[in-house]
């Protein structure tokens, strides 16, 4: 998913090129701006976390772009291509790297598992 900061700086289509450019295929894409409800609900994992209210604060600021993607180890590389959660913590070339600002307005969220994955993309296109 492209953050509300990379969609505002333009960065839509290199997030895409750089995903695709590792051979994975756009299977569903999406332009949607969270509500509260729906930001709760795919952020659940982080309720009561000192961070949690920024955070839902952050990801309803503006639009987002969702995508499922499709490829081999899907899951792993595409956390490799975004970097560490924090920037300045990301290996050299990586998405958060390049793009990110701060630990929370990091442009990028890839699911971190095949469990998350299911149900954050339930969440977001609603099946
Ligand atoms: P990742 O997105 O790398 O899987 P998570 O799942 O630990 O990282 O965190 C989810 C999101 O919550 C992050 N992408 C970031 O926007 C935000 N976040 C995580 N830790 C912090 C923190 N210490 N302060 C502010 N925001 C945070």
């Amino acid at each position: 998913m492209v953050k509300p900061d990379a969609v505002a700086r333009g960065l839509v289509g290199e997030i895409i090129a750089i995903v695709e450019r590792e051979g994975f295929v756009v299977e569903r894409l999406e332009l949607q701006r969270f509500d509260r409800a729906k930001a709760e609900a795919f952020y659940d994992v982080h309720r009561g976390k000192a961070f949690f209210e920024s955070l839902i604060e952050f990801i309803t600021s503006g639009p987002v772009v969702a995508m499922v993607l499709a490829g081999e180890k899907g899951i792993a590389r595409v956390r490799e291509l975004m970097g560490a959660t924090d920037p300045a913590q990301a290996a050299p070339g990586t998405m958060r790297r390049k793009y990110g600002e701060s630990v929370e307005r990091n442009a990028v969220h890839g699911s971190d598992g095949a469990a998350s994955a299911a149900s954050e993309i339930a969440v977001v296109f609603g099946d």
